[in-house]
């Protein structure tokens, strides 16, 4: 069910990203960087294993977790949260909690488009990528 998000996908557009970062605390020169850059992001499955590798002129991430078994990741901003991962109705569900305050990152497939929405309290930023060809 995960293997429908396997994949090379490009990101193509984005919507308030600038105020979804604000909201997480990323500083200005951060969000400069992360609001004109167009990362890759790299999903595989091996097993009951999913690795999500990010390519970005920011930084390089790599996560690699089980569905629905918590685990440590540290962001791309450099927040070090406590991440869960699980499959809700089709739709990759990433949930980060640090210092009391959390966000979602779900991802979403819909033949060739993958959409990334990502929340914060009030705040909503949608992000489409792109699987390469
Ligand atoms: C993405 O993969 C964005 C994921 C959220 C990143 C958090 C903030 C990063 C700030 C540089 O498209």
């Amino acid at each position: 069910m995960v293997d429908v998000f396997v994949g090379i996908w490009n990101l193509k557009d984005s919507e308030k990203f600038d105020e979804y970062m604000k909201k997480l605390g990323v500083g200005f020169a951060t969000r400069q960087v992360g609001n004109v850059t167009k990362p890759t992001t790299i999903i595989s499955v091996e097993g009951d294993k999913v690795t999500l590798k990010t390519q970005s002129a920011i930084k390089n991430t790599e996560l690699s977790f089980k569905l629905n078994e918590e685990f440590d990741e540290t962001t791309a901003d450099d927040r070090k949260v406590k991440s869960f991962v699980t499959v809700d109705g089709g739709k990759l569900v990433h949930t980060q909690k640090w210092d009391g305050k959390e966000t979602s990152l779900v991802r979403e497939v819909n033949g060739n488009s993958l959409t990334l929405t990502l929340k914060m309290d009030d705040v909503e930023s949608i992000r489409r990528y792109v699987k390469a060809e």
